[in-house]
């Protein structure tokens, strides 16, 4: 799988598009931009409504493209973000680790965002900034630091096929972003089985629940 960045996005193959939702600041550029260019800002420089987007091709054997949006998680463009998801056939909900009112905000805004007119699209939800977990100071500031249970609960809770908890900044974790995009992009051509397992969470269709963990390092 190859991804490339461009904005305005180039016109898809084939309509299959990846949309980030989440708070302000909670990483989600930074995640775009660790998969198309390896690289990480330490400074924040907020998206505005129309910018960011990059392609990757998903399959190129059958000539199936995925365009990734990034969006603004400001509440400033809560009226004309939606128009934004058009055809999305994926979203990536994103939290920061850190702020669980990121994680609170999941259920309080992003999914019902979502649901006006998606609620039959897949989600993978996404604990950004993983590092930070391991910074003792943080830490100790931050005692309410997102758990990985925590996440994964909300994940089952809300139906998500995949649960992720990644870092941009680090480099020793590309192989975890690059299998959140190839997620994203298989769930977009709807072979849900190929994506990764250590990160799928299965429902028993008949109980209509989610029941296989995945597991978190
Ligand atoms: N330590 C650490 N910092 C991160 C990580 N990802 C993002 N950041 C920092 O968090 C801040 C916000 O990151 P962005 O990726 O711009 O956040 P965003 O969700 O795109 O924000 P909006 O565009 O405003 O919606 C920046 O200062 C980043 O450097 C990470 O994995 N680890
Ligand atoms: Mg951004």
């Amino acid at each position: 799988m190859t991804a490339s960045s461009s904005t305005p996005p180039s016109t898809p193959r084939k309509a299959h598009k990846v949309v980030l939702i989440g708070d302000c600041q909670c990483g989600k550029s930074s995640l775009l931009r660790r998969y198309t260019r390896k690289s990480f800002e330490e400074d924040y420089m907020p998206t505005v409504f129309d910018s960011g987007s990059a392609d990757i091709v998903a399959d190129q054997n059958n000539d199936i493209q995925v365009n990734i949006w990034d969006t603004s998680g400001s509440g400033e463009y809560d009226h004309v973000r939606p128009l934004s998801f058009g055809e999305a056939t994926v979203f990536i909900v994103c939290f920061d680790i850190t702020k669980s009112t990121t994680l609170e905000n999941i259920q309080r805004k992003w999914l019902p965002e979502i649901r006006q007119r998606h609620a039959d699209r897949p989600i993978i939800l996404v604990g950004c900034k993983s590092d930070l977990k391991a910074d003792q100071k943080l830490t100790n500031i931050h005692k309410r630091l997102v758990l990985s249970s925590q996440g994964l609960l909300l994940a089952k809770h809300v139906g998500a096929i995949a649960y992720y908890e990644c870092s941009s900044k680090v480099e020793d974790t590309p192989e975890t972003i690059n299998s959140l995009f190839e997620t994203a992009a298989m769930a977009s051509t709807g072979s849900l089985g190929k994506i990764s397992r250590e990160h799928r969470i299965k429902f028993d269709k008949k109980k209509n629940k989610a029941y296989e963990k995945c597991t978190i390092s």
